[in-house]
């Protein structure tokens, strides 16, 4: 038993590892104690500023958290959380995500037990999934469909491209000749929302209504279109509709909630409490579609996924590529012990990102399978993750412009 108050194990060192197996930007933080051997891993991947998490991790958490107590979690994430003042943004939310992860791993480590027993056990054998289909036409998305609903996937993600422009979610080549003709990508809102409707009447004549149909809209179209579309889509029946407004816009979800039962789903970009709290409380979404270490971790997770469950909003953590297998852990556990489960997103682990990440979750009938080994279940081999550096990009990572016919810039 240690004096009073002198921690039993405590934190030695954060480690910020950069990795992109899959080209695509990753950042995970790995936390060393006292204890030799025991260490926890975090998701903190940013993937449009990964140095500035990096920064902020190295420069102030790290200093932060070395030589305080691996088992006073809450009490360090609010410390930490409050000690940079303002406070509760992207870059800092995920270099606090990538501790906090880490030592609710270690903690479960410490348990000797999966972590989804420490928050209350299984609700579920496994977590369903969705994942993306996608294709330059209404036949090809619906080959793609078909593809996965042949290997057992019960819901998943529906995207076209609008020929000639930079379509989210599709490949199309972009050809349309904007004001200036030198404009890379170009996109206009008005022939995609005439599409997405087309394309769910599609899917729905031909694969029919058991497979469950989802789309992201992806903040690309001014919301009073946006309501229209909600309304257009509501014949198909889908899952979720995703995105269909921006943050900036969450208030036309007061509008919209009043003329559609189309299901809801929004948060991927939602960094602070103002911006998902009023949505849940007046239950104006369905869904909560976070990036859980742009919260700030699996300690914010855990309090949102039960405020969502006293408002009827289930859980749809956000599960793209540029999660890390460790977030994509942490999404796992926590899907498999919360009641109000709504569905997970997954981006399928391609081999290598598989090889640097030992453990990653199985999917398999459509789910991803815990594995039951203590803790996150997940490794890092940081010999191999350091074969996979970040490409060069002269804006490492950043989104790339997309403008409007007229050159204004869109969202993206
Ligand atoms: C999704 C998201 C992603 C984001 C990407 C941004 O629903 O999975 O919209 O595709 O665009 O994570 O980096
Ligand atoms: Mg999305």
């Amino acid at each position: 038993m240690s004096e009073r108050g002198e921690p039993t194990i405590k934190i030695t060192d954060v480690q910020t590892i950069l990795t992109a197996p899959n080209g695509i930007r990753l950042v995970v933080v790995k936390v060393l104690t006292s204890e030799p051997g025991l260490y926890g891993l975090g998701c903190a991947t940013f993937t449009q500023r990964p140095l500035a998490v990096a920064a902020a991790i190295e420069n102030y958490l790290k200093p932060f958290a070395i030589g305080r107590d691996v088992d006073r979690i809450e009490d360090l994430w609010q410390a930490a959380y409050v000690s940079s003042y303002w406070r509760s943004g992207p870059v800092l939310n995920n270099a606090l995500s990538g501790l906090d992860q880490a030592l609710w791993d270690i903690k479960a480590k410490r348990a000797n037990m999966p972590l989804y027993q420490l928050l209350g056990g299984k609700c579920r054998e496994a977590v369903p999934v969705y994942t993306h289909a996608s294709g330059n036409s209404l036949t090809e998305v619906e080959d793609n469909v078909r593809k996965f609903m042949e290997k057992g996937f019960r819901y998943i993600r529906v995207q076209m491209a609008i020929p000639g422009y930079e379509t989210y979610g599709g490949r199309s080549v972009p050809t349309v000749v904007a004001l200036n003709p030198h404009q890379p990508r170009t996109w206009e809102p008005t022939p995609y929302v005439r599409t997405v409707p087309k394309l769910l009447e599609h899917l729905r004549n031909t694969v029919g209504d058991d497979v469950e149909l989802l789309h992201d809209v992806h903040e690309r179209i001014p919301p009073i279109q946006g309501v229209w579309l909600a309304k257009a889509v509501e014949p198909y029946r889908l899952f979720f509709l995703e995105d269909l407004f921006a943050p900036e816009d969450n208030d036309y979800f007061r509008m919209v909630r009043q003329q559609t039962s189309t299901p809801l789903a929004m948060g991927e970009l939602f960094v602070n409490q103002a911006e998902y709290v009023p949505l849940i409380r007046e239950r104006l979404i369905d869904f909560i579609r976070v990036h859980i270490s742009d919260i700030g971790g699996l300690s914010m997770a855990r309090k949102l996924a039960a405020f969502c469950e006293f408002m009827g909003v289930r859980t749809a953590w956000h599960g793209p590529g540029d999660v890390s297998p460790v977030g994509h852990a942490v999404n796992m556990h926590l899907d498999l012990a919360v009641s109000n489960f709504g569905i997970q997103e997954l981006s399928l682990f391609p081999e290598k990102t598989q090889e640097v990440f030992p453990g990653c979750p199985e999917v398999r009938d459509g789910c991803m399978w815990a594995n039951d080994k203590p803790g996150l279940g997940i490794d890092i081999d940081e010999k191999l993750a350091a074969k996979y550096p970040f490409p060069e990009h002269i804006y490492n990572g950043a989104w790339p412009e997309i403008r409007r016919l007229d050159g204004t810039v869109v969202k993206p």
